[in-house]
Order: C-alpha cells, then structure tokens, then sequence
C-alpha cells in the first residue's frame, strides 16, 4: 500500500491525498461504505460502481466469520471472488461487533468469549485468531484486534483496557507479520487508538499506535454516545500525534457534520451505516438538510428525490413515490433510499476533496455544515 499527500488545506488541517492498493486507488477524503455480511445492503455491486463509483467498501470479521464461514470464503478464493467486487475492501476486526451485538460475552487477556447472534453458539476471538481470519477473507486494508470502551466509561477501566488493546496490537503484528496472504496480494494492517475521552489516554495511545510504524492508522472509541464537541477534541489531540504521512481512518463516523467537521481536523478515511441504516427507515441526506420522507408534507410532493443530483433514481423518481414505498415498506423504498443517502455521501466526500485541492475548503465546509445539519 502507498498513501500520497496531494494537498493539505491552509486553514483548517484537511488533506487530499491517494491510497494505492493492490485492487486499485482510493482518492481520499473518502467514505467507505458498509458492506457488513459481503453485501451494502440493499444495494448491488452494480450500482455501488457505476451509480455512485464508490472506491472501497467495508466488511465485517465477526459476520463473514459466523457466515458464511470460513471455509467457505477460503474455498471462494476470498471476499473479492465471493462477492464479485474487483475494487479495494477494508475489514473491521471485530473488535466492536463482539461488544455491540452480543450479549453474553468475557473479555480476558487472551481474548474475548461470546455467544454468535445467530445461533447462540460460543467463541473466542484473539488478536491471534482474528489476523487469521482476516487473512482468510483478504481484504486490502484489516484492522487490528480492539476493545472499544463503551460511553461513559471510568478512567480506571479506560486505562486498563487501552493497555490490553496495546499488547493486543502486538500480537496482532507479530502473527499479521508472521503470515503470508493467501491469495497472491498484498494485505496492510492498521492500528486503533483508543483511550475514550480521556486527553492523556488518546496522547498516550497515539503515541503507542504511531510507533509501530504501520502504513496507516485508526481512530476508534468515538461516536459512541458522546457529545459530539468531544469527539473532535480527542480527533485533534490525536490527529496532531500521529504521523502526517500515512491514511488517517475515522472508524463509524458518522452524520455528514461530522465527517466534514473530522476532514478539517485531518481525518482522510469514514465508515458508517448511517446512510444505509437510516434510508431504510426513511431519513434521506440531501445537500438542503435532513429529509423524514414518510412525513406527510411529502405525500403529494411530485418533484424529484433531488433535483440537484446527477444520480438516476434521484431524477426520475418523486419524493411522493418514495414515500408511498417506504411507508408500505416495500424493498424497493429502500433500494433507492440507500443508493440515494451513499450517493450524497460520496458526493460530500468528494466536493471535500475537490475543496481542499483548489483551497476553498474551509469556507465551503463552514458553509455546508449550517445547512446539512438542517431538518426539512
Ligand atoms: N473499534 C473497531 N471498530 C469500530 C470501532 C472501534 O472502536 C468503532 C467506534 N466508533 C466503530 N467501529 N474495531
């Protein structure tokens, strides 16, 4: 993987730069969309690549682990054959899924015990273990083995388990570094600060994660339930620590605010289901503000979904009809819903980058973020 700095922004600390991969390159800023289970939901590889040209997208070690197995993404030749996407793929490690959709679950030095929330059997994931499955299912850019320390946490429990992430990463090095991937390209292994709100815990982790001289760096931990005022404090503490030179990655953030508001503090990666999620239940990202579609003040409004977007479904579909599927919860409301809110993000993502290379960034962004944080 190769990451270079195309240009950084004279009044804010906003970047644009290239992540090379062996499936191909990433403009960044970017958002990643979440493609949990080997599927954006709701959306086809199809659209993902030439209706909204997404770059990358994301995947899930605890899922594919669960489902399909992997025996079976071994068998496919990986996440890229099985799926048929030919473009770059992050994997998170688990290392939030084991926390937010299991219930009974130990976290020890080794490792973490939990039961599948499919079919309440038992495992235990270890930075060993979990390197190895990532491996299995071969995405580009894998993400180490983390604890993230739910909000509000205790500054004691904080501590505790930032240093466990820490010798964690080491053992997820060790193994990452010890393994050869297995079907013929390259992988790259990111680190994730963690240290919840905690300024000298994030100095300190930033540190630590920045001296393991990997080709990039995560920030993890954040938009867990906190203000988001705190959010961009830990980012900037952070984001002055570690080196300039590599890819910064934001992980589950977040609204189109705080991605933009994360870009200045010199953010270059996003995930989030946001978009997806959202969409399903009816809330649409637009560049006039934050549209609920089952509103009644649509039921009879026949203008386009976004009169200003060059994405198809936002052309020749109206916000009434959008309405009337969603409301009957029909698949296809949330087909065109998530291909509409990805689109907007990647166009958010996008205009950022294009701000930040002909230096209009800061204003725009100052701009932007009165009017996307509005409820129409
Ligand atoms: N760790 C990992 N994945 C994550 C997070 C984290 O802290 C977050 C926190 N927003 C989202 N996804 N491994």
């Amino acid at each position: 993987m190769k990451f270079t700095l195309q240009a950084q922004d004279k009044n804010s600390r906003a970047r644009a730069g290239e992540i090379e991969t062996a499936h191909g390159t990433i403009k960044t800023p970017i958002f990643m969309p979440v493609g949990t289970a080997g599927t954006v939901k709701a959306v086809h590889q199809h659209e993902l690549v030439n209706d909204i040209q997404a770059q990358i997208i994301l995947g899930n070690t605890y899922h594919l682990y669960l489902r399909p197995g992997l025996e079976v993404l071994n068998k496919a030749g990986g996440l890229h054959k099985f799926i048929n996407w030919d473009r770059p793929i992050l994997t998170d490690s688990g290392g939030y899924q084991v926390y937010s959709l299991t219930e009974v679950r130990k976290i020890k030095e080794e490792g973490v015990t939990f039961r599948s929330h499919i079919d309440g059997s038992k495992h235990l994931f270890t930075p060993e273990n979990v390197m190895d499955t990532q491996r299995v299912i071969g995405a580009d850019i894998i993400m180490a083995f983390d604890e993230c320390t739910p909000y509000p946490c205790d500054y004691r429990y904080a501590r505790r388990s930032l240093d466990m992430t820490h010798r964690w990463l080491k053992r997820c090095c060790d193994r990452f570094d010890s393994t050869e991937p297995l079907y013929g390209y390259e992988q790259t292994l990111f680190p994730i600060v963690q240290g919840s709100v905690y300024k000298d815990l994030r100095e300190k982790s930033a540190e630590v994660i920045a001296s393991f001289e990997r080709e990039g760096n995560a920030i993890g931990g954040l938009s867990v339930g906190e203000p988001a005022e705190e959010m961009y404090a830990m980012t900037e503490v952070v984001t002055n620590i570690l080196p300039k030179e590599k890819p910064r990655y934001l992980m589950g953030v977040g609204t189109p605010v705080n991605i933009l508001e994360n870009i200045a503090l010199g953010i270059d990666m996003f995930d989030c289901v946001m978009p997806t999620r959202n969409a399903r239940n009816g809330m649409l990202f637009t560049r006039e503000g934050i549209i609920n579609i089952k509103n009644e003040k649509w039921k009879d409004d026949f203008t386009p979904i976004e009169a200003e977007s060059d994405l198809l479904v936002d052309q020749i579909h109206t916000k009434a009809y959008l309405r009337h599927l969603i409301r009957s919860q029909e698949i296809l409301g949330a087909q065109i819903a998530s291909l509409h809110n990805l689109h907007f993000y990647l166009w958010l993502v996008n205009e950022a980058r294009e701000r930040i290379l002909d230096g209009t960034f800061y204003e725009w962004k100052n701009k932007m973020v009165v009017k996307l944080g509005q409820r129409l």
